[in-house]
């Protein structure tokens, strides 16, 4: 039996790279938000710049396969084994992308004082031209791009239950970031699906 919704994408043309965006990506997604808010292990982390050391502003977690390691900002992100409800939401995640995962970033903005930094995903374990899924639960945040070359930008609105796909050469061409938003007070929990490639030994 199939119990997933039927899903509508929408595929955002950009400059270069692909975007696409899917509505109603899960039948249960208000239960799956609070059970991930309550369960996955949350950790609060810090990035260094020379000597300065900054609280990164919001909640993070990474979970995937044992040799998945990720490096993200100077950080060091060991991962923790997959959770069953996790290890569902990275099968949904791969079928409406077409692409395959080792890993999920997650994250936990407490309300719209927390953010992500621009940033692309374009370190070297993600390789050349990334596929990351980017599933959004809760409070509607705003989804920044700002296209490196020209300055050109876009903003989209990343509902409950959605999941963005990011391919092509997205991370090359384009940054993103989801800024503070100090009038939202409800949580928000994005989950990006990776692929890492485990370091050469
Ligand atoms: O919260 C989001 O929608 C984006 C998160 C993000 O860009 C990241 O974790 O790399
Ligand atoms: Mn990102």
């Amino acid at each position: 039996m199939n119990l997933w919704q039927d899903t509508q994408a929408q595929q955002l043309t950009l400059r270069e790279g692909e975007l696409w965006l899917f509505e109603h990506v899960l039948p249960d997604a208000d239960e799956v938000e609070q059970a991930l808010h309550k369960t996955l292990n949350w950790q609060s982390g810090t990035v260094r710049f020379g000597q300065i050391e900054r609280t990164i502003p919001r909640l993070q977690a990474w979970y995937g396969d044992p040799d998945a390691f990720y490096a993200y900002s100077g950080l060091k992100l060991t991962p923790q084994p997959w959770t069953s409800r996790l290890t569902d939401l990275r099968t949904r995640a791969e079928s409406l992308a077409g692409h395959t995962f080792n890993s999920v970033l997650c994250n936990l903005y407490r309300d719209g004082r927390d953010s992500v930094a621009w940033h692309a995903d374009n370190e070297a374990p993600l390789g050349r031209n990334p596929v990351i899924a980017s599933l959004s639960l809760g409070a509607t945040r705003t989804f920044h791009l700002k296209h490196r070359q020209t300055g050109e930008r876009l903003k989209l609105p990343l509902h409950h239950n959605t999941l963005l796909v990011m391919k092509g050469a997205l991370q090359h061409h384009w940054v993103h970031a989801v800024l503070k938003e100090p009038g939202i007070q409800a949580p928000r929990i994005n989950l990006t699906f990776r692929k890492v490639n485990p370091p050469r030994s």
